[in-house]
């Protein structure tokens, strides 16, 4: 393999573990705190998990390891979006492992939770741990986003494990992974298999977090990389002067990296799915908000200007996602052959317009008709509209140029607005973890073992007090149970894990919120530069804004 400096010199890094992990597996004891509640709905909760539900929470301490003495095969998956920073998570987890006994086994099951169920694995071996450690990606094993959750799934799961002889599965993914962790832990538990399920926090998106899980892995080293690049491109519009750039950043169903991204760049414009919806916003009142951040920058003589929209920001406006919800109906089952057929634009909107109401063929008529034409194109496998495929940065962008049209002929504009558009995602997924994911991950996997070692079942890997520096974090677990509550869920009750939204009370978006118009107006652009890995600490290895500000 070719190798460039930089992942040469990554190999030798050596991450830094919690202050209660650093003397060795021999040296770590245990804690045990309170028994658990879940956050909500707890006899529901309770009675669909009798065997994991009200566990105690776990602190890790410096002393006496008293774990019995037990060989270990454990077996590993990746399941969801890549997130830099999962290769640690497994050389931390291989390295515990490894160091409480040479003959304990780590096997890596390939593609995700697929490879569980059809037994595709690897033994991991010193060697090939050795060619990941610090790097970016999941190619270690791949991943997937097969979900594991039916109990034939199951049962295909424990023929597996008893084949192997693994005594546990870590499974690294986001909430509704560790979701199905826990059901798997408690499934495990009902059949006496004796095989534990520990979950690890992963998602770029930032929404699996809670008063336990300070931050999900990944989220710090991807919104550095699309910070780096926003703020690049905030450089080139204010050297320029000439384009408004609108840039689409990943996040599904949260805006919390968008806000991240915000809070490190200071762009004129930043939208947040869950203000729009809280607030209940139109597409033409956003397009109206940006419109006059314009016109007030045009004013000043600056035509420029840089706007994030979060990737999952079209099913924010409630307008819009009653038009989705429409489109999805108005499609169904042998409708989509039907409608395909159909010879041109013309007589395919003569059918939408016959198939929508008035309210939402409103909306479809305010849509540029390249964007209104993607809304019946991409279609997921059970016939939805892929809401993430929706090019928003170019909506908005056509919307606010349609505005600012009006105000011309009105005589209130006398400006230019010229774009560019970008989608940040793919970017960062994989991008060599920064110095905090790269601990972070390390010290999830290794406490991941620790857990496994005190025969704990059912509970996610614990790292906190992750704002101050790594001697300081606190290493322990939390069972899954105590995060979960009852969601309705393709139409039925269902224990998750509550998703982390961006908190419009919380002290990140306050944040923003008391400083947002001052940016809208002025250039107030940030530039964060790349991420660095060698150097002064308070450059290499500070995490987030938005942990920074949550923390206080
Ligand atoms: P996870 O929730 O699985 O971590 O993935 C998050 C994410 O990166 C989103 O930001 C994005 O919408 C999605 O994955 C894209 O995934 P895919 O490429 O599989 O469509």
């Amino acid at each position: 393999m070719n190798l460039s400096p930089l992942q040469k010199a990554r190999y030798a890094y050596a991450p830094k573990l919690p202050g209660m992990l650093r003397a060795g597996v021999e040296n770590i004891g245990v804690s045990e705190g309170k028994e658990t509640n879940s956050v909500a709905d707890c006899d529901k909760i309770r009675a669909k998990f009798p065997n994991t539900y009200g566990k105690k929470e776990i602190t890790f301490v410096k002393g006496k390891n008293t774990a019995p003495a037990k060989k270990q095969v454990v077996g590993v998956i990746l399941s969801g979006g890549q997130a830099p920073g999962g290769h640690n998570v497994v050389c931390g987890l291989y390295d515990a492992l490894k160091a409480a006994d040479k003959n304990n086994v780590l096997l890596g099951f390939k593609g995700g939770p697929d490879g569980l169920i059809y037994d595709k694995y690897i033994e991991f071996t010193d060697d090939y741990i050795d060619q990941y450690r610090n790097t970016g990606g999941f190619d270690i094993i791949g991943s997937g986003r097969t979900k594991l959750e039916t109990p034939e799934q199951f049962a295909e799961v424990t023929k597996v494990c008893a084949k192997h002889g693994v005594t546990a599965i870590v499974i690294i993914g986001g909430d509704d992974s560790n979701t199905n962790a826990a059901v798997l832990a408690e499934y495990m538990a009902a059949n006496n298999t004796g095989v534990q399920v520990i979950g690890c926090p992963k998602t770029i998106d930032g929404d699996l977090k809670n008063e336990d899980i300070e931050a999900s892995f990944g989220f710090d080293t991807a919104t550095k990389t699309y910070s780096e690049l926003i703020g690049n491109i905030e450089r080139d519009a204010n050297s320029a002067k000439k384009y408004w750039h609108f840039i689409k950043v990943m996040g599904r169903s949260a805006s919390h990296v968008a806000l991240e991204c915000a809070l490190e760049t200071q762009p004129n414009i930043c939208l947040i799915g869950e203000e729009v919806a809280a607030k209940k916003m139109s597409l033409s009142q956003i397009a109206d908000d940006i419109a006059d951040s314009v016109a007030a920058r045009s004013a000043n003589g600056e035509n420029f200007g840089v706007a994030i929209i979060p990737e999952g920001i079209v099913e924010f406006v409630p307008e819009f996602s009653k038009l989705i919800a429409e489109i999805n109906e108005l499609l169904a089952g042998e409708k989509t052959a039907q409608f395909n057929a159909l010879p041109d634009w013309a007589s395919k909107y003569e059918f939408i317009k016959n198939g929508l109401t008035a309210e939402s063929l409103k909306v479809f008529d305010i849509l540029p008709e390249e964007i209104g034409k993607q809304l019946f194109l991409e279609r997921d496998p059970h016939g939805n509209v892929q809401v993430s495929l929706i090019e928003s940065e170019k909506l908005f962008a056509l919307l606010v140029a349609d505005k600012l049209k009006a105000r011309k002929a009105a005589g209130t504009f006398n400006g230019k607005f010229n774009t560019q558009h970008h989608f940040f995602g793919y970017e960062g997924r994989c991008a060599f973890p920064s110095n905090f994911d790269s601990d972070y991950c390390y010290s999830l996997g290794y406490n991941a073992f620790m857990l496994i070692s005190y025969g704990y079942n059912g509970y996610l890997s614990k790292v906190s007090n992750i704002s101050k520096p790594a001697e300081e974090w606190v290493a322990g677990g939390m069972p899954i149970t105590k995060m979960m509550n009852m969601e309705r869920r393709n139409g039925e009750d269902k224990p998750v894990i509550r998703k982390a939204l961006v908190e419009l009370d919380g002290k990140p978006f306050k944040y923003f919120e008391e400083h947002r118009k001052q940016w809208a107006v002025k250039t107030a652009f940030t530039y964060p530069g790349a991420i660095q890995y060698y150097g002064p600490a308070e450059v290499c290895d500070i995490t987030t804004r938005t942990l920074a500000l949550e923390k206080g």
